[in-house]
């Protein structure tokens, strides 16, 4: 095929991608309705950010730089537009962010013409897992995670990392202003999110304290904490207010997704639960609420996993794994859920406020036991005899 036919068909193929409608399953839970398609991938990364368009330089117009993967992305409704700041992994295991957006949240995802730039630190190799929040201060701002070499290993070691947060704010999305890193006393933090309103005037996070890179370790847990300062944020005492439980879907560790909602019952959380299997780690998503005035304490938690990764969300680079960090909650009350499969794309799965505040409030809490699992459903069916079973 030569340079014009090929360049033709490949942007035939991704205006259809980007065109492709995408619909609701029919039944679903009653919970959510999953979207047919995933609403981002590393096909929908613009051809022109691979390819180099000059027959001269390029004559049988291969790939020069490769796109991996698509995934963890922050979202935010941005003038009127449903826009994803995703983790965007190239071939060379390099994440960054890029910001797609959608007239509707659920298809025609498109990427911004450049990914964003982000100022560079000295010594980051990697930056991932955007959470996007509009603060009540005004500014929009981006908690992520980066990534450097543990320097303290021997040579040999070249896989060992620490992870901690960085900040960036913005007005527009476009050009990002880079705050000091955010401090805890952890030796490694992930899953940082910034609470959208002032708490005794003081900017107010989320954090998940952690031994290692990968284990939790005597850390873990959701942790929250208070900083007087975001442009050099700093909590000292963190606080967990939703730990890791033996025998539960976040017996391993946890973290916490976007930042919760508002709701005039309390806050709404997604988070992410790991437990530990023969095949590996397993990850999971769960909610809860929390006080509206004290944001310490959790009201309401439904036993078990809200969504699971299904079907080919199972497979892909880190199989079994559902992550989300993002969502976006309309004036109406439509909830948009962004959640990632398997370390690879993302998808989307559409609810409500109201239906999310039914769900946290009336399914069952976790007994801890087996026993107290059969009570629930036992307690389910004799309720049910009224109704003609
Ligand atoms: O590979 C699964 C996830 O692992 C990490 O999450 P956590 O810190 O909770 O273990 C992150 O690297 C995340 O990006 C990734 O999706």
């Amino acid at each position: 095929m030569n340079f014009n036919n090929r360049l033709t068909n490949i942007k035939e193929r991704y205006e259809q991608l980007i065109g492709r409608a995408n619909n609701p399953e029919e039944l679903g839970n009653g919970i959510f309705e999953r979207y047919k398609y995933p609403v981002l991938t590393s096909a929908h990364v613009p051809y022109f950010w691979k390819y180099d368009l000059n027959p001269a330089s390029n004559p049988v117009l291969m790939e020069r730089i490769g796109i991996n993967a698509v995934f963890n992305a922050g979202a935010i409704k941005f003038n009127g537009k449903y826009l994803m700041m995703a983790r965007v992994e190239g071939n060379d295991r390099k994440s960054f962010f890029a910001i797609a957006e959608s007239p509707n949240g659920v298809d025609q995802f498109r990427f911004w013409d450049k990914p964003s730039i982000i100022p560079h630190r000295e010594g980051e190799t990697n930056l991932y897992d955007m959470r996007l929040v509009a603060h009540e201060d005004g500014w929009i701002y981006g908690v992520f995670c980066t990534e450097s070499r543990d320097s303290s290993m021997p040579e040999a070691d070249q896989s060992s990392a620490i992870a901690q947060c960085g900040i960036i704010r913005s007005k527009d999305l476009v050009n990002w202003e880079r705050l000091a890193d955010f401090k805890t006393r952890s030796p490694q933090q992930r899953n940082v999110v910034l609470h959208p309103e002032f708490i005794d005037g003081k900017y107010a996070f989320y954090t998940r304290p952690q031994d290692g890179f990968i284990e939790a370790g005597k850390g873990g847990g959701i942790a929250f904490g208070l900083s007087a300062s975001i442009e050099h944020a700093e909590v000292e005492v963190e606080t967990v207010l939703d730990k890791r439980v033996y025998h539960t879907i976040y017996e391993a560790k946890n973290g916490l997704g976007p930042a919760p909602i508002k709701t005039e019952k309390g806050w709404l959380h997604m988070a992410h639960g790991v437990r530990n299997t023969a095949a590996g780690l397993r990850y999971t998503l769960y909610m809860f609420m929390t006080d509206l005035n004290d944001l310490t304490r959790v009201t309401h938690k439904p036993a078990g996993y809200f969504l699971a990764p299904e079907g080919e969300e199972r497979v892909g680079d880190v199989s079994n794994v559902a992550f989300c960090n993002g969502w976006i909650a309309d004036e109406d009350g439509k909830v948009f859920i962004y959640y990632a499969s398997s370390d690879t794309r993302m998808h989307v799965a559409v609810s409500s406020v109201e239906r999310l505040l039914d769900y946290v409030v009336n399914t069952p809490e976790d007994g801890l036991n087996s026993s107290a699992s059969v009570k629930n459903i036992c307690n389910l069916v004799d309720k049910n005899q009224a109704f003609g079973i």
